[in-house]
């Protein structure tokens, strides 16, 4: 078997071999990232998670060259919203709320124009799509199954928010015994202190959830792979 790849990182270098690792996408949709949606209803800036798109595109075209599993996910409910408790679709008092009709369709749900990943990330053909119900990627969902019935134990996840759905996936996957490597400039919260926080705490602790690293050195990596 040839060798793993090398990837420097905090706080120290991540391992893996394409075949056995994912790129999970979290939640790149048009409710989280345009105006009308679910992350404006909450009274949010949408602005602030545009940055991540860049980073992700180029790891996401690095991933698909080096023949790594890639797999997108999305938050929502089904149209009769039988999957939202009670207690998520009243949080925050909101004037607008899951399942309200806004200028991207109703808010959060399934087949709505805003429930959809933006154009810039749009998962290929044969690219699993993951509709979760919460926060976490595994929650409530066939995402263990998928990456098990691959062998795959590594992850590198990015998406957003930093501190909401992808560190939900984060710690779900630590305790099913993933290794996750979160890239920083590839997730973004409405908070930026709130990104580097939670950041920060992946790394901790001699990396009590992981590891981070940047776009740039995973897709050159990834790259070198492919050629
Ligand atoms: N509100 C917020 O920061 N995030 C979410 O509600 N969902 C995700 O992070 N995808």
């Amino acid at each position: 078997m040839s060798a793993p790849l090398q990837i420097p990182a905090a706080p120290y270098e991540f391992t893996l071999r394409p075949a056995e690792a994912a790129l999970i996408i979290i939640d790149m949709q048009r409710d989280f990232l345009e105006q009308g949606g679910f992350g404006a209803a909450l009274g949010n800036d949408v602005g602030q998670l545009r940055s991540a798109i860049g980073p992700i595109a180029r790891v996401l075209a690095a991933a698909r060259a080096a023949g790594m599993l890639v797999i997108h996910t999305r938050e929502g409910h089904r149209p009769d919203l039988s999957d939202l408790s009670h207690a998520k679709r009243r949080r925050g008092n909101f004037a607008m709320g899951i399942g309200d009709a806004g200028p991207m369709g109703r808010i959060l749900v399934r087949g709505e124009a805003g429930h959809g990943i933006i154009d810039e990330l749009a998962p290929a053909p044969r690219e699993p799509v993951i509709d979760k119900p919460g926060k976490g990627a595994f929650f409530a969902t066939d995402l263990e199954a998928i990456l098990r019935g691959r062998g795959i134990g590594k992850l590198i996840l990015c998406g957003v928010t930093t501190e909401v759905c992808v560190h939900t996936t984060l710690r779900e996957a630590n305790d099913r015994g993933f290794d996750c490597l979160v890239l920083s400039d590839g997730t973004a919260s409405y908070f930026p202190e709130f990104h580097q926080s939670a950041l920060a705490m992946v790394s901790a602790q001699g990396g009590i959830f992981g590891w981070v690293a940047g776009s740039d050195i995973v897709a050159n990596i990834l790259n070198g792979a492919a050629s």
